[in-house]
C-alpha cells in the first residue's frame, strides 16, 4: 500500500538529509524558545475551529490546484478567520516543501502545523526551523513508544502534538499526556476510502483531556454541525478550499 511505500522513501529522505546537513548543524539553526502559537487553545476557544490546509496535490486526487502561491492561499485563510494551517512539505507525494511552510511562517501569524510523515527526530527539528507550531504524528505508522520519544522532544522544542489515528486500536496504544491534539482521520491512508464515520465512531473513547479534531473528507457546513455533536472541536480540511478558484474566499465561507 501507499503508505508502506511514503514511510520507506521518508526513511531514505532523512537519511539523506541527515548526510547533507547534519542534526548538529540542523539544531545549531534552531531558536529552542522561539515564540510559538497555540493552535489547541485556539481551537478549544473557537466555536469552529477550521485548520485549512495547503494541499496541492495529493496520491488519492492528483492535482488539486498547482495555480496559487503559497502566500495567497495562507493569507486568504488567515483574513478567513481560520484557527491555524497545515502546511503539507512532502514532495513527492504531496508536491509541498519545508520552503511553503518558511513561507507560510514570512506571510501569516496563526498557528502552522507542519504536515509531514514523522519518522525521526530530525523532522521535528527541521519543523521548529521552519516556523511550525504543531507537528503531526500519524498513530498507524509509528510505535507506542515511538510517538512517546517523538511527542516529548516536539513537546520539549515548546511544539504541540497531534496525533492521528483512524481506528480504536491506533488510539488505544497511543493515549499519553504529551500529547495535545488527537485527530481521527475519516480517510483510510491504506485504501483512500474516505467516511465520516470514523469520527463519530471513536468520538467518545477519546479521553476529555485532549482537543478533537475530525480530519479529512469535511466539505459541508452540515458535516461540521454533525461532527460537533460528537465533540469534535476542530475540523482539519483541505481539499474543498484548496480545489476552488480563491482558497480563501471559500474558507470564509
Ligand atoms: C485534509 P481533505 O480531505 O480535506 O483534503 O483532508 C487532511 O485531513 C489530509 O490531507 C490528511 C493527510 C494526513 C495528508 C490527513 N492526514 C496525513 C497527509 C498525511
Amino acid at each position: 500500500n501507499i503508505l508502506d511505500k511514503i514511510i520507506i522513501d521518508k526513511r531514505r529522505e532523512v537519511k539523506l538529509k541527515k548526510s547533507i546537513i547534519p542534526v548538529s548543524q540542523l539544531e545549531a539553526s534552531v531558536l529552542f524558545n522561539s515564540r510559538t502559537y497555540s493552535m489547541s487553545k485556539l481551537i478549544k476557544n473557537s466555536p469552529v475551529g477550521i485548520i485549512a490546509e495547503h494541499k496541492r496535490r495529493s496520491p488519492s486526487k492528483d492535482i488539486i490546484n498547482n495555480n496559487h502561491s503559497v502566500e495567497d492561499v495562507v493569507i486568504g485563510y488567515q483574513n478567513a478567520g481560520v484557527c491555524g494551517i497545515s502546511v503539507l512539505t512532502d514532495g513527492k507525494y504531496f508536491g509541498g516543501s519545508l520552503d511553503d511552510l518558511l513561507l507560510a511562517k514570512a506571510a501569516v501569524n496563526i498557528p502552522l502545523l507542519r504536515k509531514e510523515f514523522i519518522v525521526d527526530e530530525y523532522q521535528i527539528l527541521e519543523a521548529k526551523a521552519h516556523g511550525a507550531d504543531v507537528i503531526l504524528l500519524i498513530a498507524s505508522v509509528l510505535t507506542r513508544e515511538e510517538i512517546k520519544n517523538l511527542s516529548e522532544f516536539g513537546q520539549s522544542l515548546c511544539l504541540e502534538i497531534l496525533l492521528e489515528v483512524h481506528n480504536l486500536e491506533e488510539l488505544e496504544k497511543s493515549i499519553l499526556p504529551s500529547l495535545d491534539m488527537i485527530g481521527v482521520n475519516n480517510r483510510n491512508l491504506k485504501t483512500f476510502e474516505v467516511n465520516l464515520d470514523y469520527s463519530k465512531q471513536l468520538a467518545s473513547k477519546i479521553p476529555d483531556d485532549f482537543v478533537k479534531i475530525s480530519e479529512s473528507g469535511i466539505s459541508s457546513v452540515e458535516a461540521v454541525k454533525e461532527l460537533q455533536k460528537y465533540g469534535y472541536k476542530g475540523f482539519l480540511m483541505g481539499e474543498h478550499f484548496m480545489k476552488t478558484k480563491n482558497p480563501g474566499a471559500a474558507t470564509a465561507d
